[in-house]
């Protein structure tokens, strides 16, 4: 018994002596722990589906619907996520239509108040430790509200001086609910609209006032809730109906003079549609259809949209301050590439989905 006694404490002795071991020991103890304490945070991740909310705001008309639709197109194609299940009827119903009609050529039509609507699919990803699942909300709000919540647009200074006295009553609670626990805030702007304006750069700043505007209002209602920092919100700038910015309005076509020769394709006016790469409508009686342009034989974008940068700094960098700012993407359901897709919509889904 005696000998058993001094051999185990000589063994500790030994042990204790070499401390490098017992450091190394007490780490490998302490990283198992660690490993078998986030697998299973990680399994209880997996099991309870995480919530992202999508909000998308802009003024009347700039193309919200239309966007959300070809959204759904391409997420309905599978080729950018995992198999994506819509959620409730009315989800499944409204974007089968809708997607008939953006397909037939249609318009969506505006979204009412009555219209307002909550978009609800889910999909899951596979990770090493199981698979994760997002259930996805993307709001469609009328035009309207962001009209409402932008109403004293130039006159942010009277406002931020006085306080925001919007009268809450006239939305719908749900409404400011719902934009105060969005993660990501997508912000519309109608490019067709703004440079076919008069004046572009009153329009410019005006619509720069009105949407620091709703951002401030945006940011009252997140803070009033109590819910997290609105700089830590996901925004992007979306530029819409970019075709139209390179389309030669057809009433500038003099369609005689294209037809003169074979095809006319010497004439200048022909010359005038293919420098633009698009005109909006098909080049009917030449039966030359200039629509469906790939995205490789547009022209190089990068100068136009620096401009349209340039022209947006002062909105640009007041989001650089006050929120997580993801950048400027630019779409339009016109333009297609080989695939198919309508240009800049796979943009958006790798920006804003997790
Ligand atoms: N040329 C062109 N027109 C577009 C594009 N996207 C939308 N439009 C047109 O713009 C108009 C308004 O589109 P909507 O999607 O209804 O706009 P909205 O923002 O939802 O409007 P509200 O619901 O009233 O707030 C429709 O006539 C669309 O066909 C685009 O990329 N290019
Ligand atoms: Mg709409």
């Amino acid at each position: 018994m005696e000998t058993v006694h001094s051999f185990l404490k000589a063994s500790l002795e030994a042990l204790s002596n070499n401390s490098n071991f017992l450091a190394a020991l007490a780490i490998a103890v302490l990283i198992a722990q660690s490993l078998s304490l986030l697998t299973a945070r990680l399994r209880l991740r997996s099991q309870i589906p995480i919530s992202h909310k999508i909000a998308v705001i802009g003024f009347p008309g700039a193309g919200k619907t239309t966007l959300i639709t070809a959204l759904f197109e391409l997420i309905q194609r599978g080729q950018h996520l995992p198999p994506v299940k819509l959620h409730g009827y009315n989800t499944i119903k409204r974007v089968n239509q809708y997607i008939a009609k953006l397909t037939s050529g249609d318009n969506v039509g505006p979204t009412t108040e009555q219209d307002t609507f909550i978009y609800r699919f889910s999909y899951s990803k596979s990770f090493f430790w199981g698979a994760t699942t997002y259930d996805v909300e993307l709001a469609d709000f009328p035009g309207q509200y962001t009209d409402k919540i932008a109403k004293e647009d130039g006159n942010e200074e009277a406002q931020r001086e006085h306080g925001f006295e919007l009268d809450e009553a006239l939305f719908d609670r749900e409404f400011f609910s719902w934009i105060a626990s969005a993660r990501e805030y997508l912000f519309v702007i109608d490019l067709a609209e703004i440079y076919s304006n008069q004046d572009v750069i009153r329009r410019i700043a005006d619509t720069t006032a009105r949407m620091r505007t709703s951002w401030h209002v945006i940011e009252d209602a997140v803070s009033e809730r109590g819910v997290s920092d609105p700089r830590r919100r996901n925004v992007h700038i979306i530029f819409t109906k970019l075709d139209a910015l390179l389309a030669v309005p057809m009433t500038q076509v003099d369609f005689s003079k294209l037809c003169t020769t074979d095809y006319g394709e010497d004439t200048e006016e022909f010359k005038k549609i293919e420098n633009a790469k698009i005109a909006i409508g098909t080049v009917g009686h030449c039966g030359v259809d200039v629509w469906k342009l790939p995205f490789g034989d547009l022209p190089d974008l990068a100068p136009l949209q620096k401009e349209n940068e340039e022209n947006f700094r002062d909105l640009i960098q007041f989001f650089q301050t006050r929120t997580k700012f993801d950048g400027c993407i630019y779409s339009s359901v016109k333009l297609r590439g080989v695939d198919g897709e309508r240009m800049g919509t796979s943009a958006i889904l790798s920006a804003v989905l997790p």
